[in-house]
């Protein structure tokens, strides 16, 4: 039985009581209820089993007898009750962000919308009229209008980081069922900053497919089996992410690998080379006739196509078939051939680790070198450094870099840009130090000729060698600043100042599309996490990921040089 399920009806129901102004003492027991029920350790039947429902702290004999009911029955009559009385969509509307039980009261009560399309319709159209109603005001309709683009466009849709760790786990059940190959394909295989749904392969042996989806569709991170069949299943995990399982044979596991990582544009224009070859592509192989001439491979496929193996990150159809054919693709970096992080934090700002626990850890991951770059004083939230502070820290990381003599540790900082594109420090401070990168924090709504001022201010300043996380971007969460990449890319490679992509799988920027443009307009890359512990140096993949998509080759990215190559590099502004 679901428990997170369980956790929904109550916290629906806390929801209906506040939309309809009942008894709030009501509404907070059952809040209660919906956490309690979260962080149990026991499976919640169990305890019921053995009559220990009422010894759990928070249950009461009312709400005991809800989940009684629930185990039996599936439902809960109160919970139907309160359903009745509301109209059916509006719960719906609590999924935007920023729209609570009392915002959606007074959106139904006020204005009659009763649903997500209602209110954006409504947005659109009398959005003044919206925000004459008490309580709501014309900042707060912008600030729902800003979350209905975001619900609409990732609605859903995961953080590449949460995907991955997912479909991690559900492969492994997969395996552990005998497959003797698991792999994700879909979106997330083409390392998407966003996966709408988690589509998985299988290698099943002999007549056992049928075993192995079964135990998919029964493994505990399920929550509900959407359809089942001898070779595929489709499920919706505890976290409402739907997931696609299929099987299939060994002969055609490339030409299935192919077909369901798309994208589907890339699928669509194989396709169509295929017949203009007089061959047929489709998810079981390519044929000529009735004869299948490749499909235990993708390389098989594409060679027998006249194309040049594709990486599954540029399979998005923006060019890639076409070079692949004379082979001119350019060969995009690997994980491997990243030196170093460059853009990291201790606790002297914001980070959780110290200099020497973010030197050793950085070792461990053999890289050659480290740049340690915490927050400049404008940062007050971030704990950031002032100008004492700066040199002190300086000093301290000095003497720590002594005891590592193998590793190049960078004494860096990230300074902020204001919204006039001026500096938190001054150039003689930043001069001191080995690394300066330059990131936006504030005034992140900025657009057009005054954001591309604003970065082309600092990328001219003499001491700043790489622009962090241009835009601003939170994914899912915040839009960021409109750039026009190309020009700010031309004053970088001007200027000899690096680009950022921030490997954050919350920011992801420079984004994907914005790489291609700035190697094209002639700018370098830096690829950071911008890790606040040692752990969050594991995210330096997503950078790489995204740089990929971008078409990005090793000598298109500054920290895949050698320890004395990125000194060159660096000193060329120190002169
Ligand atoms: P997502 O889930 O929205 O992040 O994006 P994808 O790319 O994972 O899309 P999804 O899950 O709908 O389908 C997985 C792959 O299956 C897709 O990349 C290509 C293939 N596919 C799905 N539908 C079609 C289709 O109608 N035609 C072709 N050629 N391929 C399809
Ligand atoms: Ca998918
Ligand atoms: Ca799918
Ligand atoms: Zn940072």
């Amino acid at each position: 039985m679901p428990k997170s399920e369980l956790v929904e009806i109550f916290n629906q129901m806390a929801d209906i009581l506040e939309i309809l102004e009942e008894d709030p003492f009501r509404v907070n027991s059952y809040r209660k209820a919906g956490r309690v029920l979260e962080n149990l350790s026991e499976p919640i039947e169990q305890l019921a089993e053995a009559g220990k429902l009422l010894e759990i702290q928070g249950i009461g004999k009312s709400t005991a007898e809800k989940i009684m009911q629930y185990i039996r029955t599936g439902r809960i009559d109160r919970h139907q009750e309160l359903l009745a009385k509301i109209p059916r969509n509006l719960p719906g509307l609590l999924g935007v962000a920023g729209i609570g039980p009392k915002t959606a009261a007074k959106l139904w009560r006020q204005a009659n919308i009763t649903s997500v399309e209602e209110l954006k319709q409504a947005v659109e159209t009398r959005a003044d009229e919206l925000a004459e109603l008490d309580g709501l005001g014309v900042k707060k309709i912008e600030q729902i209008a800003q979350a209905l683009y975001f619900h609409e466009t990732t609605a859903g849709r995961l953080l590449i980081h949460n995907a991955e760790q997912l479909a991690r786990d559900l492969l492994v059940q997969v395996r552990s069922a005998g497959a003797q190959r698991a792999s994700a394909a879909g979106s997330l295989r083409r390392g998407k900053e966003t996966i709408g749904d988690i589509d998985l392969l299988c290698q099943a042996p002999g007549s056992s497919a049928g075993k192995i989806i079964e135990s998919f569709a029964a493994g505990p991170q399920i929550k509900r089996v959407l359809a089942k069949g001898q070779t595929k299943c489709s499920v919706v995990l505890e976290n409402g992410t739907q997931a696609d399982l299929r099987a299939v044979g060994r002969a055609g596991y490339g030409a299935a690998m192919m077909y369901f990582t798309g994208s589907k544009d890339h699928n669509v224009a194989l396709r169509e080379l295929a017949n203009k070859k007089g061959l047929k592509l489709n998810e079981y192989g390519l044929f000529k006739g009735s004869r299948r001439i490749a499909g235990a491979n993708e390389e098989g496929i594409y060679k027998a196509l006249g194309l040049h193996y594709i990486e599954p990150e540029l399979r998005e159809d923006r060019g890639e078939i076409e070079l692949a054919g004379g082979g001119e693709l350019p060969k995009v970096l690997k994980t491997d051939d990243i030196r170093g992080d460059l853009h990291v934090h201790t606790t002297a700002s914001d980070g959780h680790n110290t200099i020497d626990e973010m030197i050793r850890d950085a070792i461990k991951r053999g890289y050659k070198y480290l740049g340690i770059s915490d927050h400049s004083k404008s940062q007050i939230q971030a704990h950031g450094l002032d100008e004492k502070r700066m040199r002190e820290h300086a000093r301290a990381i000095r003497r720590s870099a002594e005891r590592y003599p193998k590793m190049l540790v960078l004494v860096g900082v990230e300074v902020d840009i204001f919204k006039d594109g001026s500096l938190d420090f001054g150039d003689e401070l930043l001069a001191e130090l080995d690394f300066v990168v330059a990131s936006p924090h504030s005034a992140l709504s900025m657009k057009g000729a005054d954001a591309t001022k604003r970065f082309i201010k600092a990328i001219e300043r003499p001491t700043v060698h790489c622009i962090g996380h241009a835009s601003g971007r939170l994914i899912n969460s915040r839009p960021g600043m409109e750039l026009d990449i190309d020009a700010i890319a031309q004053a970088a490679a001007a200027n000899n100042v690096a680009l950022e992509i921030n490997a954050s799988p919350y920011r992801l920027d420079l984004r994907d599309t914005h790489v291609r443009l700035a190697i094209s307009a002639g700018a370098k890359l830096i690829i950071s996490t911008d890790a606040h512990s040692c752990d969050e140096m594991d995210t330096m993949r997503y950078g790489v990921i995204t740089a990929r998509r971008g078409w990005a080759t090793k000598h298109d990215v500054i920290n895949t040089l050698d320890a004395d190559r990125l000194l060159a590099w660096l000193r060329q502004k120190r002169r």
